[in-house]
């Protein structure tokens, strides 16, 4: 096993790691820009070496400081986290040639999901179900109107180096297509630098439902459930639930299976995630995140496995030492992103924590490197905490959430509970009977249909 890992990434989700690493006996590095002298992770680590000025095109994202860190500190392994660096296909491939082991997939899976249309074809190809649409990228107007044609309207213009939502259009018919098309390649061409694009069958009212995978590279693969994160406004989750809802032990199954045959085909190495929409019983695939995801403690919670433990063991080369018979769901788990911001206008709100007190209990689990006089610096993500809450119903679950966010003080900046706290009142949320459009509605205080 690996004796010394450096994780490159900050607050919450550096902590989460260097925890599974401390638990495995391994020594950890952290790195840091000069804006997280005083960070949590810094504290907690081993060692620490800074890597460049705050922001983080010079610090989280500056490939070769993290490497000559490594290289000084003798580290053996590099965890990249999330964010950042954790879909750089060139990363993993530098890291690899450095002699260090990239605790991810491999450089080619990465390259392989990051891109859209790639990924879409590849899924279509191992047996999961996609959504309806162009055969590959659109290459002329003339074939996006003869694909829209056999598709039906709505359609849904996609960058195929986009994902997370943006660059994304809707058509309602051939003259929208005619006009868009051309825009959303422009637009892609100038975010992604890539002008590819696609057209899918716009779904109206579906659920974001993702599969939890590991697997070996060695060609064996598990799922730890879904999640349901359909909960989101301007494509930021908010709060995300496992089970889902929405589902049965059939479906779960069904579903469950379609992916990790797939990643055994696939040969597939690691943690991942693949992203279905949900829509009148039906799933369809959209795309791959090959990384640990902000939201991968609710599937711990449910199943018990601790998943930053698995990738590192796969990493060092170990075969996945459980089977899917192994993995039972236990209860229900809600996670709440708790960020730095307005409630109501999502105005960042860094700053410094003049008061801190976290709620615990049974089933109350609170991942944050926040602490009484940090200074939350502007510089990165808004994320501060992540309340995971676990009950063995649905029911409980949530009479548990609402206990924990009475308890929970964070003073001297703004943050998310007051609206977390709103939301766990709400009928519909309690009903489990919302989709993608649900919570937008919500915080703009319309009556959600
Ligand atoms: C869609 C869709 C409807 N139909 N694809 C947004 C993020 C990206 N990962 C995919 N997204 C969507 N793709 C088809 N064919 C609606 C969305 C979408 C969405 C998806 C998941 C969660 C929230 C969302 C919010 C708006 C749109």
């Amino acid at each position: 096993m690996f004796e010394k890992i450096l994780i490159a990434n900050r607050g919450e989700i550096a902590l989460r790691i260097h925890r599974a690493c401390r638990e495995m006996g391994i020594k950890t590095v952290a790195v840091h820009s000069t804006a997280d002298d005083n960070a949590m992770h810094v504290r907690l680590a081993d060692e620490s070496v800074c890597i460049g000025p705050p922001p983080a095109r010079d610090s989280y994202l500056n490939i070769p400081a993290i490497l000559s860190a490594a290289t000084i500190t003798g580290a053996e392994a590099i965890h990249p986290g999330l964010g950042f660096l954790s879909e750089n296909a060139n990363f993993a491939e530098m890291v690899e040639e450095h002699g260090f082991a990239f605790i991810g997939p491999t450089p080619e899976h990465i390259r392989l999901m990051g891109d859209k249309v790639a990924a879409k074809a590849a899924a279509e190809e191992l047996g999961i179900p996609t959504v309806p649409g162009s055969k590959g990228a659109v290459v002329s107007l003339d074939q996006a109107v003869a694909e829209a044609a056999r598709i039906g309207f709505p359609i849904l213009i996609k960058a195929a180096g986009g994902g997370g939502g943006r660059g994304m259009k809707v058509a309602q018919d051939e003259a929208d297509l005619r006009r868009l098309v051309p825009m959303a390649q422009n637009e892609a061409k100038a975010y992604f630098g890539n002008e590819t694009v696609y057209l899918e069958r716009y779904l109206e009212k579906p659920r974001h439902i993702e599969i939890q995978i590991l697997a070996d590279g060695q060609g064996n693969a598990i799922y730890l459930g879904e999640r349901d994160c359909s909960l989101q406004r301007s494509h930021q989750k908010l709060l995300e639930e496992a089970p889902s809802p929405a589902l049965n032990d059939e479906q779960r199954r069904r579903l469950g299976t379609i992916a990790t045959d797939a990643m055994k085909k696939l040969n597939y190495r690691g943690a991942g995630t693949l992203e279905f929409l949900y829509d009148n019983g039906e799933f369809f695939f959209i795309e791959m995140n090959t990384r640990l995801q902000v939201e991968h403690p609710i599937s711990e919670a449910i199943t018990g496995i601790d998943i930053v433990r698995e990738q590192i063991r796969i990493a060092d080369g170990a075969p996945l030492n459980l089977t899917q018979d192994d993995i039972k769901i236990w209860g229900h788990a809600i996670e709440c992103r708790i960020n730095a911001e307005h409630p109501e206008t999502f105005t960042p709100s860094p700053g410094r924590i003049t008061g801190y007190h976290a709620p615990g209990g049974l089933g109350v689990r609170i991942d944050s490197a926040l602490y009484q006089g940090y200074s939350v610096p502007p510089q990165y993500d808004s994320l501060v905490s992540k309340l995971i809450i676990h009950g063995t119903s649905r029911n409980e679950c949530i009479m548990r959430l609402r206990r924990a966010l009475e308890e929970y003080v964070i003073a001297g900046i703004d943050t998310t509970i007051p609206l977390h706290q709103r939301l766990a009142l709400a009928p519909d949320f309690l009903n489990g009977t919302y989709d993608i459009h649900w919570l937008e509605k919500f915080v703009r205080g319309e009556k959600p249909s």
